[in-house]
């Protein structure tokens, strides 16, 4: 199937009788929460670094301190963040199809499951909890206003971690499978508010695409998956979703 060569009330169609669905989300869909899209220019005191720079083991080995704040003031904004239509109309989606939805997400901001999705996959990790360097592990956060970094693992005593997968890291196996699988199965696919730029989760749709499925992508912006896909939509997650579920 030629790129863009589906219509906006065919792919709301599909997407009405399809019985497996895809979800892939990124930065973008929880930006109208109002929380910068990861590769958005950094403000304020991060304006002078980029995230791909500090989201590493390098950067954590080098100055845990300082990658601890970047990630302690995310997980402030995220917690004084509410979820947005887009997010809404994602587990209005999930109630409609079913079983056969899967939602998987880059985001580490656990909005999705603030809003009701039941379990979105957490390709790239969590701000909402720290992972022991020594034991491995994994603990919640304390509320924003009680956490002061680097948090101390309730079992053996030593330093937590961001609990997120940075950039040179695998990412969690049984999320990996489970991503790869929902986009196999797929009879149709939505790709949301993601540059589509980081590997390998930016490959996932063409799994779709190759098993003869549909891709619907949402985003303001062309991106790399924009000539690849049925149909592409310039809006923003909660327009675009609305288009094709309402
Ligand atoms: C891996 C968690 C195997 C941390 C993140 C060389 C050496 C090593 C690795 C590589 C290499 N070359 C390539 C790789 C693979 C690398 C990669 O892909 N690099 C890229 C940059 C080239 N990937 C990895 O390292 C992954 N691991 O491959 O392991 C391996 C191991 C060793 C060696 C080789 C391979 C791990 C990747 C995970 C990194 N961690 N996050 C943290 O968050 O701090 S990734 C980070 O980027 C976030 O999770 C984010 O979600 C993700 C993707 O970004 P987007 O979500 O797309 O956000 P972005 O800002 O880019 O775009 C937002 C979009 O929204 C835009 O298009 C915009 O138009 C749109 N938008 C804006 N407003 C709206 C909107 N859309 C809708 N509505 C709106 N209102």
């Amino acid at each position: 199937m030629a790129p863009s060569s589906l219509s906006v009330a065919e792919a709301a169609a599909r997407l009405r009788q399809a019985r497996r669905v895809a979800v892939l989300t990124g930065a973008g869909i929880s930006a109208e929460s109002g929380i910068p899209t990861f590769r958005d220019a950094q403000s304020g005191l991060w304006a002078r670094f980029r995230p791909e720079d500090l989201a590493s083991p390098e950067a954590y080995h080098r100055d845990p301190e300082l990658v601890w704040q970047w990630y302690a003031g995310r997980y402030r904004d995220v917690m004084a963040a509410e979820p947005n239509a887009g997010h809404r109309l994602l587990v209005q989606l999930e109630r409609q199809v079913g079983e056969g939805f899967s939602l998987i997400t880059q985001n580490v901001d656990g909005l999705h499951a603030r809003a009701g999705s039941r379990d979105p996959v957490e390709l790239h990790g969590t701000l909402l909890s720290s992972r022991c360097e020594r034991c491995g592990h994994v603990q919640p956060l304390p509320p924003p206003d009680q956490f002061t970094p680097p948090p101390v693992c309730e079992r053996c005593g030593a330093r937590g971690r961001p609990n997120v997968v940075w950039f040179g890291e695998y990412l969690p196996p049984d999320a990996l499978s489970a991503a790869e699988d929902a986009f196999d199965r797929a009879e149709v696919a939505l790709v949301i508010g993601t540059s589509a730029q980081v590997y390998p989760a930016a490959g996932l749709a063409a799994e779709t695409l190759r098993a003869g499925g549909v891709v619907i992508e949402i985003n303001p912006e062309p991106t790399d998956l924009s000539m690849q896909v049925q149909l592409s939509l310039r809006d923003t997650a909660s327009v675009g979703l609305r288009r094709l579920l309402e």
